[in-house]
């Protein structure tokens, strides 16, 4: 099993509730409010590894969940903060939305992403007391947070793709030049996943990643897929390597063009990438032929560089080839996007409580939004105030609250007596 796009579902922590409570101490007559603020919500947190290049471990967990923060509590006690959920994640991990917008890269071995944040915490009622409200017996909630369903998509990040029909030896040479052990044996698809590997080279290092075989019609679903096709959209170099023995009664030249058909149909943006081309199994029968034909053909375009890779042969020429390729191309870079944000920014949602005869509060996001904006000894912005109170509906929620001409009305700090 090879697992690298997958859907899950991410929820940070709910903000803890602010307190209600009233003061009450011994020979103290109406202490007066004094509910403490609610804790913040954990956030969902993602973490880049280079421990990890699959995606499997998501498919037996699915559903992350940050705690919740606690709520306030008397005494102007602050409820605790919720704690943030840390999921690791593999380097290459680009997380979108299911609709295809991008929340983060994850790039960087170490890198941090907060996917969602926790909700606020309510603020205790002790906030709310005013000259005309001593006693408050109401404090906000924390924000309520969503549940998201996100998509993770690995896409495996080397300087070097390996790529070619199956069975010419690609996991050889990674097996040859790096630390990797991939599977290598005699028949198609030994290789199921991508295996990376570190090529050191005296003073410079690479990374080389070994992609499964394609074959034709690989971009549309062929073979294993094009689903391995998205590994090589962030290397640096191609390396192509050809069976150039013709050994399976192909000609190398078809293969060639073939697998290169395949590669920019999938994404026509990957033929700026250089392609150094490797003639395999140069020990086999045919192969003096073959080259020869394929360097008449594609030498002045391409590096050809043959090789025997179960013997090594050829294969530190192809490490200085990859060297100063390398040596001269931009580093690799992550993708640039806009991020974008699992989160309603501003909470326009209000409700209305009564809090006395004849005196009803507008509470929720819409009041910290207004409250933001109105200033009230500015007569332009009071008409503004006015008209988002009649545009979002909060005047005909009064009237069915039971609000009637001369009752007050507080929203925030803004304090006004209802007319029609
Ligand atoms: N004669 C000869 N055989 C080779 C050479 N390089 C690899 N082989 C053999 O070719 C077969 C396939 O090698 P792999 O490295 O598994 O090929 P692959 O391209 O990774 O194949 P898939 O993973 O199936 O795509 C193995 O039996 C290797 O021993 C070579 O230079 N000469
Ligand atoms: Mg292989």
């Amino acid at each position: 099993m090879f697992i690298d796009k997958v859907k899950i579902y991410v929820k940070a922590g709910n903000g803890g509730n602010g307190s209600a409570s009233m003061h009450t101490e011994k020979y103290v007559a109406n202490g007066g409010p004094d509910g403490g603020d609610g804790g913040k919500g954990g956030d969902v947190v993602f973490v880049a590894t280079t421990g990890e290049n699959t995606l499997n471990a998501f498919h037996f967990q699915k559903h992350f969940r940050a705690e919740n923060g606690e709520n306030g509590g008397r005494q102007k006690c602050y409820g605790k903060q919720g704690k943030d959920l840390v999921v690791s994640v593999p380097v290459g991990t680009v997380v979108k939305t299911t609709d295809g917008k991008i929340i983060a890269d994850m790039y960087e071995d170490g890198q941090r992403e907060i996917i969602c944040k926790g909700g606020k915490g309510g603020r205790g009622n002790w906030h709310f007391k005013t000259s005309r409200r001593q006693s408050p017996s109401f404090a906000e909630h924390g924000v309520r947070t969503e549940e998201y369903e996100i998509v993770l998509e690995l896409k495996t990040i080397a300087d070097v793709g390996l790529v070619g029909f199956p069975n010419v030896g690609k996991s050889t040479l990674l097996s040859v030049v790096t630390e990797a052990k991939p599977k290598i044996a005699n028949y198609h698809f030994t290789t199921l996943s991508p295996n990376l590997g570190v090529v050191s080279y005296y003073d410079n290092s690479f990374v080389m990643a070994d992609i499964p075989g394609l074959i034709e019609g690989a971009s549309e679903g062929a073979g294993l897929g094009h689903s391995f096709l998205r590994h090589i959209e962030r290397t640096r170099i191609l390396v192509h390597v050809i069976d150039i023995s013709g050994s399976e009664q192909r000609d190398p030249l078809d293969d060639f063009e073939l697998i290169n058909n395949e590669i920019y149909s999938y994404d026509a943006t990957l033929a700026d990438l250089p392609m150094v081309v490797v003639a395999n199994k140069m020990d086999m029968p045919n192969a003096e032929e073959n080259l020869a034909r394929f360097t008449a053909k594609y030498g002045d375009k391409y590096t050809v560089i043959p090789t025997t890779t179960i013997i090594h042969e050829g294969v530190e020429v192809l490490l200085k080839t990859l060297i100063e390729i390398l040596q001269t191309l931009p580093p690799a870079e992550p993708i640039q996007f806009v991020p974008h944000v699992l989160e309603k920014l501003d909470d326009d949602s209000y409700s209305i409580e009564v809090l006395d005869d004849g005196v009803f509060e507008v509470v929720g996001g819409l009041v910290e939004i207004l409250n933001r904006k109105v200033n009230l000894d500015d007569y332009d912005s009071f008409r503004y105030f006015q008209r988002v109170m009649k545009d979002r509906g909060v005047i005909a929620e009064l009237r069915k609250a039971g609000a009637v001409d001369g009752d007050t009305v507080i929203v925030g700090e803004i304090e006004f007596d209802f007319l029609d």
